[in-house]
C-alpha cells in the first residue's frame, strides 16, 4: 500500500502546538503517565517517541529510495559503536532544536536539563568505537546507503568511580529504563550455528560437498536505531544483534525432563551479548569474545544476502551491488563465513567464490600495537567453527603457494605472511586473514599506514603493491561542533553563515578573520564561557574549584602507557617544583585536567590513575601554589563528558610515542573548537600540523624513525635520569613517596617501567622537549592576541578534518560508490 501523506499527527514541525499535542499523546498513550504526576525521565521519554517519530517516516522514505534506486549498499560491522546521547544530536540535524525548546518551556522544563537524564550508549572502548559512530553520521548526511552491524550488548563501556584515588569498575545497565530510539525486531531472527561437526558427502553431480552439522545453535534478534543525518532528509539503520535462546532448548527439557537445567542453558546461550569487552590493549583470546565476533558476523551475513535479493540475481553480482568494510579484524570471520555460504550453502565453486569475497570485504587497520592483534588458538577455533577453520587452512594453503610461485626460495616469507603461527602453538593472525581476504587495507592515518605497510605488514605491501591504502579518520562536525559547543557555532554561521555544517572546509574562511582585533574578542569571549560553564560543572559534580582563567590543559583519552599521561604529569611535577622554588615570574596559572579509563585488567594504567589523583592532592593542598597550579581527574570520560570538555580546551595534549598512536580523533575535536595541540609528530597530528602550520602547534619529541635509531643504539633510561636534574627529582619524589606518604613504594612498578625495564614508550627521552615545549606554550599564552589568532587559524583549518570527508574517500576509493 502507499502511504498516505497524513498518518501523522505532526503535520508541520515547526507548528508549536501540533509539537505539543504529539509530546502529551506521548506521554498518555505511550508512557501511561498523567501529565499532573509526571518525573523528568517520563518527559523525556515522551519526547524522545516524539522525535523518534519524526524520523521513523524519513527512514522509511531512504530505506524506500535504495530499493527503488537499487544502489550498492555499504555495510559497516563493527563490534563496537560508540554513539553517546541521541536527543540533542538528532534535533538539531533534524532542525527542531528550538522548536521543541519552546514546547518544553511551555510545560515548564529545560531542554537541556532533561537530556541529561538519556542514558547514553557507551557501546563502545574508545577511538574506534567513536569513529564508527562518526562515520554513521556522515553515511546519512551525504545520503549513502551505509548500514552499520553491530552487537546489542547488555551491558556497555562500564562506568568508573574513583574511590580513594583508584579506578572502580561498575556495570552500566544503560538499557534499565529501556532504549526509546530502538525498534526491537523479534521476527527478524537468524541461527547462528557454533560447535558441531563437519562431515563430507558427495553431490547429486559427483562434487563433494561439506556439511556443518549437529551445532549448538543460538538465535540473534535484531534491533533497529534509527540514524539521521543532517537536514533529516535521509534516516538511516544501525541493526544490533541481541543473543536469544534456540527453540531447542525448550525440546531438550521435554526429552530430558529437566526444566531448569534447560532454562539455565537458555541463559548461558544469551549471556553471548550481555556484556562489551572493555579491553583494547591487550587480546586475550577469550571463548565468549570469538563467540560474539561470529555471532554478529553470521546474523550480519545473512540479513545482508537476504536483501541481495538472490532468487533475482547471481552472487558474481555481489561486489557490484554490496560493500563491507571490516572495523578492525573483530569481524574478519566473515571472510570464511562468506565462503562458507557460498561454498556449502550455495555450491559457488572456489575460484569464483574467492574472487566475489575479496571484491566485496575491505579492512581497517586501527593499531600496530602487537599485543592488540588478534589472534586466536587453532584448538578454540576448531571447537566453534570447526568449518571455519577449514576454509581458512584452505585460503591459507592457495595463498602460500602463490607466494611460493611468484617469490620462490624465501620459505621465511612463507612462515611471515601464513595466516597461521606455528610458533608458541598454533595460532590464527586475524589480521593476515583479513589482508588476504579484502581487497583494500586502510591505515587511519598517512604515517599509520607508512608503518603499516613498512614494519608489520610489509611482505604483504610486497605481496600486494595495490591493496593498502591510507584514509585519514574523521569527526563528525555535527556532534562535535554544532552541539557540543553552541557558543562558537553560532559565531561561526553569524560569520561565514551555515554551510559549514555539511561542508567544514568553508572554517577556512574563517582565517581571515583571525586578524582582526574584533573578531578575536568574541571568540575569545566563546571560549571563556565554555571554561567558566566547565568550571562549573566541576565545582558542581567534584566539588573542586577551578580558576576560569587559568590555562586549560587537557589530556582526555584511554588510559594507555603509549599515550603518556605519565610524560603529561611529570611535566606537572616539574611546573609544581619550579613554582615552589620561586620561579613562577614566566609561568601561567594552569589547570591540568585528565579523564579516562583503563581496562580493568591492566595495571599500570590504573596505577597512573592513582597517581594522578595522588599528585592533584599534594598540589591541592599546598598552599604555596594556589591559583597557579591546579590538577584536576574528572571521573567517567565518556561521549557526554567529551562533549562538556571539548569547547572549553585550550590546549589539547597529543602527546602518544611516535608511531604508536595511530590517528587519534580527541585531536581534531579539540582543534576544530579552538584549541592549540601540544603532541608529538605521531598518528594524525601530522596532518594537523600540516593544515594548521608549524607555527600553530606545539611539536616536541623524537620522530618515529629518531626513536627506532635510539633503540638500535641502546637505549639508556639512566642517562636520561643523571642528565637533568629536574627530571630525576621528579622521579625520585614518585619513588619515593612523596605524593603516597601512606605507601612510599606504591609508584614504583612505575618508576622500574622507566629506569629498569627499557621505558618502552620512551617517555625519559621525550622528557626534555617536552618541558621546554611546555615553556613555549606559557610563553606565547602571556600574549593573548596571538593565541588567540592561532587557535582561530586551527578551527579554520581543520575542516578537513570532517568525517564527511574521510567517508568520501571510502566511498571513491574501496567501495566505489562515489558520492
Ligand atoms: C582485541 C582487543 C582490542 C580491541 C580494540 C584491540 C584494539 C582495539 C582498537 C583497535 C583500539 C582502538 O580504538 N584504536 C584506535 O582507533 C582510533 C580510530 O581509528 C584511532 O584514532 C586511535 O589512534 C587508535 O588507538
Amino acid at each position: 500500500m502507499t502511504v498516505p501523506e497524513d498518518i501523522y499527527e505532526i503535520t508541520n514541525p515547526k507548528d508549536i502546538s501540533s509539537l505539543k499535542r504529539a509530546l502529551v499523546n506521548r506521554l498518555i498513550y505511550s508512557i501511561g503517565k498523567d501529565p499532573v504526576e509526571t518525573q523528568e525521565r517520563d518527559w523525556f521519554f515522551a519526547l524522545a517517541y516524539v522525535v523518534r517519530d519524526l524520523l521513523t517516516l524519513r527512514w522509511m522514505e531512504s530505506m524506500r529510495r535504495y530499493y527503488l534506486q537499487d544502489a550498492k549498499r555499504v555495510y559497516y560491522l563493527s563490534m563496537e559503536f560508540l554513539i553517546g546521547r541521541a536527543l540533542g544530536n538528532s534535533l538539531l540535524n533534524i532542525g527542531c532544536y528550538d522548536e521543541f525548546k519552546l514546547v518544553l518551556e511551555d510545560v515548564g522544563l529545560d531542554l537541556e536539563e532533561l537530556a541529561e537524564t538519556e542514558e547514553e550508549a557507551a557501546l563502545g572502548n574508545g577511538g574506534l568505537g567513536r569513529l564508527a559512530a562518526c562515520y554513521l553520521d556522515s553515511l546519512a548526511t551525504l545520503r549513502l546507503p551505509g548500514f552499520g552491524y553491530g552487537i546489542h550488548y547488555d551491558y556497555g563501556m562500564f562506568s568508573q568511580r574513583i574511590e580513594d584515588g583508584y579506578q572502580i569498575e561498575h556495570p552500566e545497565n544503560w538499557l534499565r529504563y529501556g532504549n526509546p530510539w530502538e525498534f526491537p525486531r523479534p521476527d527478524v531472527l537468524y541461527r547462528v550455528q557454533f560447535r558441531g561437526h563437519v562431515v563430507e558427502c558427495p553431490n547429486a553431480d559427483g562434487k563433494r560437498r561439506y556439511r556443518w552439522i549437529d551445532t549448538e545453535d543460538v538465535m540473534a534478534m535484531a534491533y533497529d536505531i534509527p540514524v539521521p543525518g543532517y537536514g533529516g532528509e535521509t534516516v538511516n539503520n544501525l541493526r544490533l544483534w541481541a543473543a536469544k535462546a534456540s527453540r531447542d532448548f525448550e525440546l531438550k527439557y521435554f526429552n530430558e525432563g529437566n526444566y531448569i537445567k534447560a532454562v539455565e542453558e537458555k541463559t548461558q546461550s544469551e549471556n553471548l551479548s550481555k556484556v562489551l569487552y572493555p579491553d583494547d590493549t591487550t587480546q586475550m583470546g577469550r571463548e565468549l569474545r570469538l563467540k560474539q565476533e561470529y555471532f554478529f558476523v553470521s546474523a550480519s551475513l545473512q540479513d545482508i544476502l537476504k536483501k541481495f535479493r538472490i532468487d533475482q540475481r547471481d552472487f558474481s553480482d555481489l561486489p557490484q551491488e554490496v560493500a563491507i568494510q571490516l572495523n578492525d579484524t573483530h569481524p574478519s570471520v566473515a571472510i570464511p563465513e562468506l565462503m562458507r555460504i557460498l561454498l556449502d550453502e550455495h555450491q559457488v565453486p572456489w575460484d569464483d567464490a574467492w574472487a566475489i569475497t575479496v571484491r566485496t570485504f575491505s579492512y581497517t587497520n586501527h593499531t600496530l600495537l602487537p599485543e592488540a592483534l588478534e589472534v586466536w588458538s587453532v584448538r578454540l577455533f576448531e571447537e566453534l567453527l570447526p568449518r571455519h577453520l577449514q576454509i581458512i587452512y584452505e585460503i591459507n594453503h592457495r595463498f602460500l603457494t602463490e607466494v611460493g610461485e611468484r617469490f620462490p626460495g624465501d620459505m621465511g616469507l612463507i612462515q611471515r605472511v601464513s595466516i597461521i603461527d606455528e610458533e608458541r602453538g598454533k595460532r590464527v593472525r586475524m589480521a593476515h586473514l583479513a589482508i588476504i581476504g579484502s581487497h583494500k587495507v586502510n591505515g587511519v592515518a598517512a604515517l599509520h599506514t607508512r608503518l603499516m605497510r613498512t614494519t608489520i605488514f610489509r611482505d604483504f605491501a610486497r605481496i600486494f603493491p595495490d591493496r593498502f591504502v591510507s584514509i585519514t579518520n574523521g569527526i563528525t562536525p555535527r556532534r562535535w561542533l554544532n552541539q557540543a559547543n553552541r557558543g562558537l557555532a553560532k559565531l561561526i554561521t553569524e560569520t561565514i553563515g551555515p554551510g559549514w555544517v555539511t561542508d567544514l572546509e568553508r572554517l577556512r574562511q574563517l582565517a581571515a578573520m583571525a586578524d582582526e582585533a574584533e573578531f578575536r574578542a568574541r571568540f575569545r569571549a566563546v571560549k571563556s564561557a565554555n571554561k567558566q560553564h566547565l568550571a562549573s560543572l566541576i565545582a558542581k559534580r567534584l566539588n573542586i574549584g577551578i580558576d576560569p582563567a587559568s590555562l586549560f590543559d587537557v589530556q582526555i583519552k584511554r588510559m594507555h602507557e603509549y599515550k603518556r599521561q605519565l610524560l603529561n604529569l611529570l611535566h606537572v611535577i616539574t611546573r609544581y617544583n619550579r613554582l615552589r622554588a620561586g620561579l613562577s615570574q614566566d609561568m601561567v596559572p594552569r589547570t591540568v585536567i585528565f579523564g579516562g579509563k583503563a581496562a580493568p585488567g591492566y595495571h599500570a594504567a590504573k596505577l597512573v590513575i592513582k597517581l594522578i589523583n595522588d599528585v592533584s592532592k599534594v598540589i591541592g593542598r599546598d598552599s604555596t601554589v594556589a591559583g597557579l597550579l591546579k590538577v584536576v581527574f574528572v571521573p567517567d570520560y565518556n561521549v557526554s563528558r567529551a562533549m562538556e570538555i571539548m569547547p572549553a580546551v585550550e590546549l589539547s595534549e597529543q602527546i602518544s610515542t611516535a608511531g604508536m598512536e595511530a590517528s587519534g580523533t580527541g585531536n581534531m575535536k579539540m582543534a576544530v573548537n579552538g584549541a592549540i595541540t601540544i603532541g608529538t609528530l605521531d598518528g594524525a597530528n601530522i596532518e594537523i600540523r600540516e593544515k594548521v602550520g608549524e607555527k600553530n602547534i606545539f611539536i616536541f619529541g623524537h620522530t618515529a624513525e629518531q626513536l627506532d635509531e635510539m633503540r638500535r643504539g641502546g637505549y639508556d633510561a639512566w642517562r636520561f635520569y643523571y642528565d637533568n636534574e629536574e627530571l630525576k627529582l621528579a622521579l625520585d619524589m614518585i619513588s619515593t613517596g612523596y605524593f603516597s606518604p601512606d605507601e612510599q613504594d606504591r609508584f614504583k612498578p612505575l618508576i622500574d617501567s622507566l629506569l629498569r625495564e627499557g621505558d618502552r614508550f620512551a617517555i625519559l627521552a621525550d622528557y626534555e622537549s617536552y618541558i621546554a615545549c611546555q615553556e613555549e606554550v606559557d610563553r606565547l599564552y602571556l600574549d593573548s592576541e596571538t593565541w588567540t589568532r592561532k587557535a582561530i587559524l586551527n578551527v579554520a583549518h581543520s575542516g578537513w578534518f570532517s568525517s564527511d570527508r574521510a567517508v568520501r574517500e571510502y566511498a571513491e576509493r574501496i567501495w566505489n560508490t562515489p558520492i
